[in-house]
């Protein structure tokens, strides 16, 4: 492989142009390293319990004004927030790179993704339609209305360390809320850069409140924080369903509202009549790409018996040419895992399936020169025996659990026989089996795709899964009605009183 040089350097450069000051980058001692070589690039200062406190109280003081400005007024801020992302698109994108180590291809669909969903928000705000509702009384209108709810506190995880928290600010925005954001420690900077240019769209902007949207770095304490204050109404949590199970009852408990979007576990089922070469494709993009870093990676891939070996072998071959190494490097689909934690993990879950009586192509660790704290891996293919279950927990790596099926029932039954349900796929050119696999009694998940992979989506759907990936929606659809207050309302025009229900109540 052949290394860039070294990461800190390229980052203040690119920390540079998208003007970020280098100043502030190294007066605390969170330490943040590249995951592609390892080198230090910052050690910021952490957010105290003070700081936390006074952004909360902040936001609600933002929310007080920004809940006033009429909505499509506020979607001209997404709509300056678009056009920075568009000038800055090259510059973020590599930052992704260089603190995350996902190839630059994919730094920067990311931040397209963020451009796209700053469009949809624009949109949005001449929109956020409630119903008109057919009242039973005579002389009377009901209708919905949505208003703002309050500050958002968004919790963000590595792997997509900027599109995630644009999928929460440019609805919350739109839908008049102010945003406080924790992004994870291995990922502040990408953080910094994007409040810096939400920063640029506010002076653009003109009157927008101080301390619309906020940055708190740290680890868990700064997100529980968050998390257990009443002054925020929502919590949009992305992470591991262990982070999840932590959040959901905090929220709960005080009556708040959760967006949650946790792990998954997803699966491609790969039917007689699949066109082979999409479906082996597909599959080696949602197992490999982002090295197996994404909720929506493809873990489990379902081989009909009779098209088995066929398939093994493309994917093998197909796994044979991917170039694992430094992302910058154009001709690199794999980087570096995010730390040796997840090397661990992955190690470990390979051990197992040898342990189970699988078989394990791949999943070597890359030494690189100048590179020895970095995690490469090449990606690996677990071959299952047709007796075990799948397999229950999601590891953030690149490794694929092959299995063979026998009959569509069986492979729904075993795609949705784990505990989460964000994405399923199925190659199939068979239309009774695509609906089938699509409709009320097929995959059991949020996302549910026919002859396109599980990772990827666009943003204009509705993001999220069932059962313990948390339920939650972000992104597009009526994701935005999370981040809103529902109020019916109804008007009574006549010089009546009639009571609902027929009820007669003479007094
Ligand atoms: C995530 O991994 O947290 O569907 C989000 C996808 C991307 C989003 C992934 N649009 O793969």
């Amino acid at each position: 492989m052949t290394y860039h040089g070294n990461t800190s350097e390229d980052l203040r450069a690119t920390l540079d142009r998208l003007g970020v000051s280098a100043e502030s980058l190294n007066d605390g001692d969170l330490v943040v390293t590249s995951p592609i070589d390892g080198h230090e690039l910052a050690r910021l200062p952490r957010s105290s319990e003070k700081d936390v406190d006074a952004a909360i109280a902040n936001a609600v003081t933002a929310f007080d004004h920004w809940r006033q400005v009429p909505p499509p007024r506020r979607g001209e801020l997404v709509r300056l927030l678009g056009n920075e992302l568009r000038a800055h698109k090259e510059d973020l994108g590599r930052l992704v790179t260089l603190e995350c180590g996902k190839i630059l291809q994919e730094g920067l669909g990311e931040v397209q993704e963020m451009i796209d969903i700053c469009d949809f928000a624009v949109g949005l705000s001449r929109q956020l339609y409630g119903l008109n509702i057919a009242s039973e009384r005579p002389g009377h209108r009901m209708q919905e209305l949505w208003h703002p709810l309050g500050p958002v506190g968004v919790i963000s995880a590595f792997n997509f360390p900027v599109a995630v928290w644009s999928w929460n600010t440019a609805l919350a925005l739109v839908c008049g809320d102010p945003v406080i954001w924790k992004p994870s420690e291995k990922s502040p900077l990408t953080a910094l850069a994007c409040q810096q240019l939400l920063e640029n769209a506010c002076a653009g902007f003109g009157d927008a409140p101080e301390h619309l949207v906020q940055v708190l770095i740290g680890e868990e304490a700064v997100g529980s924080q968050l998390v257990n204050d009443g002054r925020v109404p929502l919590i949009s949590a992305t992470g591991s369903t262990a982070m999840g199970r932590e959040v959901a009852p905090a929220v709960a408990a005080r009556f708040g509202r959760s967006i949650l979007e946790l792990g998954g576990n997803n699966a491609i089922v790969v039917a007689p009549s699949a066109d082979l070469d999409l479906a082996v494709r597909a599959t080696a993009f949602g197992a490999v790409g982002t090295a197996g870093q994404r909720c929506t990676s493809t873990r489990r891939v379902f081989l009909h018996q009779s098209i088995h070996q066929r398939a093994v072998d493309a994917l093998t071959a197909a796994y044979a040419r991917v170039r694992v190494g430094d992302p910058r490097d154009a001709e690199t689909l794999v980087g570096p895992l995010i730390d040796s934690a997840s090397l661990d993990a992955m190690q470990r879950a390979l051990t197992a399936v040898r342990d189970a009586g699988g078989d394990v192509i791949g999943g070597d660790r890359v030494e690189v020169a100048d590179c020895e704290d970095a995690c490469y891996v090449t990606p690996a293919l677990a071959l299952m025996p047709a007796s075990l279950t799948s397999v229950q927990e999601e590891t953030f790596a690149p490794i694929l659990y092959v299995y063979a099926y026998e009959t569509l029932e069986e492979a729904i039954n075993r795609q949705n026989d784990v505990p989460q349900g964000l994405s399923a796929a199925i190659f199939t050119t068979d239309i009774r089996e695509a609906e089938l696999f699509t409709s009320a009694v097929g995959a059991d998940c949020g996302i549910v795709n026919v002859n396109i992979g599980t990772s990827g989506a666009e943003v204009g759907g509705a993001f999220g899964g069932e059962k313990a990936t948390g339920g939650g929606r972000e992104s597009g659809s009526d994701a935005w009605k999370g981040y809103m207050r529902r109020m019916t309302s109804t008007v009574n025009y006549s010089r009546e009183l009639p009571l609902a229900q027929g009820i007669r109540f003479d007094i």
